[in-house]
């Protein structure tokens, strides 16, 4: 320790008495202020400020992370493996426009800036890639591997995907060809029957069974020592899956879950045999599908077990515009009266979705995105008022992974007069998720380095120093349906979640929020 100002692995310290440097963490004591609001009988709104004080620990040893995803022969695993694969090498190709680096663009961690605070001689604003905020894994350093329930390799299913350049292709074939998804688990009736045909590559067993949860987890651990590895992180990339049905007796509790997959139970999918075998091996699970993976005894699950979970749906192109004009929009004061989400695309997803229970997931996963922002604001809409919304996807096949997203957004403004926005979104729909992958790996291996105590002179305090809650709603930006602890409220303004995630990492090293007030340019 040396007084708050020993050099962090990226290069800026923070020089405060609030803020302690070790060799193996940084520690800062941190001053949380909120605003408590009570109404009295009488109707009078009282608005209290509030301080709770929270150490956080954050442990500097950037670790060897394994990244496994499930579905890693799909679309978005192939493309993401390729991507980590150029970025590691450096590679350059040929494109039909010319040379093409590699990059993490659409990686909010590696490819956007924070503004760290205000140049003391300029008075410029100092911005440091969000990456170098804490000491992070970098996605040039995972190692990936995972499961698929096709037994093509790596670099036929990259051709398979229909999304990368030949010339990109080329160069990471012979690596990717050595690259063997391991057998999954498949029960049938949890995706589309259309799917039915790439089901070649199975652990036996079409129902839940205890067998299938220690496999996985053995899976892990070999993955874990055949690459010596310090950590892993496991992803759902798979299909899309129906939802499960709640039964009490089989999923609503920890205890039944458990009983439900030793039984064999119908309604248990494979993707919460995979989270559940995740938690019992203390390893962080991630869902990037809409279903609804995380019944409540998974839940539960992982409260008993401290283990990192999150989820649900990547939210990648429609939807997080939508999570960011919504608020744009009602922010103004501009009532939105409805969203036409339209969608086609040709990929496997596209497959999977043309199937009604399966569709069924994503249009839910889709379509309570702009609930908290609605009900926010009492001065536009009444208490049970929301915009109309559908969405709808269908399958096209020709247009591939290039999905065409079309939204159509009207609002009633000044007078009775109506706006009415068109979006036509296009992009290669891998590209857009892959990155969020990263992001989603990289903040949950974080948050399993970060322990924090709560001391209040109200009473809010915590035994000692403990681990974020299980369910990891600070990963919200990069999930259309983001998962909350029990009870906590959900959300999904898009700017409200990057703040989220900016301003706990600012407190884990003692900086307060960016507050965007300048006021050292407005009083002078
Ligand atoms: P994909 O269909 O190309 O890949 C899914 C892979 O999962 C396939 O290779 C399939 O064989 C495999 N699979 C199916 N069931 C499995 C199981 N039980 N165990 C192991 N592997 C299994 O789909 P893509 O485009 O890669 O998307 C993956 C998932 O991510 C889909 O559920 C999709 O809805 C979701 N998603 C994708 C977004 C995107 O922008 N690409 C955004 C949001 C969510
Ligand atoms: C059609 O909407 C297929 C879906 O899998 C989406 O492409 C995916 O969920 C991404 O959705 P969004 O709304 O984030 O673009």
């Amino acid at each position: 320790s040396s007084n708050g100002v020993t050099s962090t692995p990226k290069g800026f310290v923070v020089d405060s008495p609030n803020v302690e440097y070790t060799e193996n963490e940084i520690r800062s004591k941190y001053t949380y202020r909120t605003t408590d609001v009570t109404t009295t009988e009488d109707g009078k709104v009282i608005a209290t400020p509030r301080e709770t004080r929270y150490d956080f620990v954050v442990d500097r040893k950037v670790p060897k992370l394994g990244m496994m995803l499930v579905g890693w022969g799909g679309n978005n695993g192939s493309t993401l493996t390729a991507g980590i694969i150029a970025n590691r090498r450096g590679l350059v190709w040929e494109t039909r426009k010319g040379e093409q680096a590699a990059n993490y663009y659409g990686s909010v961690i590696m490819g956007s800036t924070v503004k760290l605070g205000t140049d003391t001689k300029t008075g410029d604003d100092v911005n440091i890639p969000f990456h170098d905020i804490l000491p992070m894994v970098h996605p040039n350093d995972l190692v990936i591997g995972g499961w698929d329930i096709s037994k093509l390799d790596l670099a036929k299913s990259m051709d398979r995907a229909h999304v990368l350049e030949p010339t990109l292709k080329a160069l990471v074939r012979k690596e990717m060809s050595a690259m063997v998804p391991l057998p999954s688990i498949y029960y049938p009736d949890f995706i589309a029957a259309n799917q039915e045909d790439r089901a070649d590559n199975l652990i036996p067993g079409d129902k839940a069974s205890w067998e299938h949860v220690e496999k996985i987890r053995q899976d892990i651990r070999d993955f874990k020592a055949a690459n010596n590895l310090d950590k892993v992180i496991v992803q759902w990339t798979a299909n899309t899956e129906r939802f499960a049905e709640l039964i009490k007796g089989v999923n609503d509790t920890a205890d039944n879950l458990l009983k439900a997959i030793k039984e064999g139970h119908p309604e248990v999918s494979p993707s919460t045999v995979f989270a559940v075998s995740c938690i019992l091996e203390g390893v962080p699970f991630i869902n990037g599908s809409p279903q609804n993976t995380f019944v409540d005894g998974a839940i539960e699950l992982a409260e008993k077990h401290n283990a990192f979970i999150g989820g649900d749906d990547f939210k990648s192109g429609q939807t997080k515009m939508k999570s960011a004009l919504v608020d744009f929009l009602i922010n103004a004061g501009i009532k939105l009266t409805s969203i036409a989400s339209y969608n086609h695309l040709g990929n496997n997803d596209g497959k999977n979705l043309s199937s009604q229970k399966q569709f069924r997931s994503k249009e839910i996963s889709k379509s309570n995105v702009v609930d908290d922002m609605v009900k926010a604001n009492s001065v536009l809409y009444a208490p049970d008022e929301k915009p109309d919304h559908c969405v709808v996807i269908k399958y096209m096949p020709a247009v591939g992974d290039d999905k065409r997203a079309l939204d159509e957004y009207y609002a009633e403004i000044f007078l009775g007069g109506h706006q009415t926005i068109s979006i036509n979104n296009i992009c290669e729909d891998s590209l857009l998720a892959s990155p969020l992958i990263i992001d989603l790996v990289i903040i949950a291996e974080m948050m399993t380095r970060i322990k924090v105590k709560a001391i209040s002179s109200d009473g809010t305090s915590t035994k000692g120093y403990q681990a974020f809650h299980s369910v990891l709603s600070i990963l919200s930006y990069m999930l259309k349906a983001p998962l909350t602890p029990p009870g906590a409220p959900v959300i999904n303004a898009l700017a409200k979640q990057r703040s989220a995630m900016l301003n706990i990492f600012r407190a884990c090293v003692g900086l307060e929020p960016e507050s965007d007030m300048t006021l050292e340019h407005k009083i002078y």
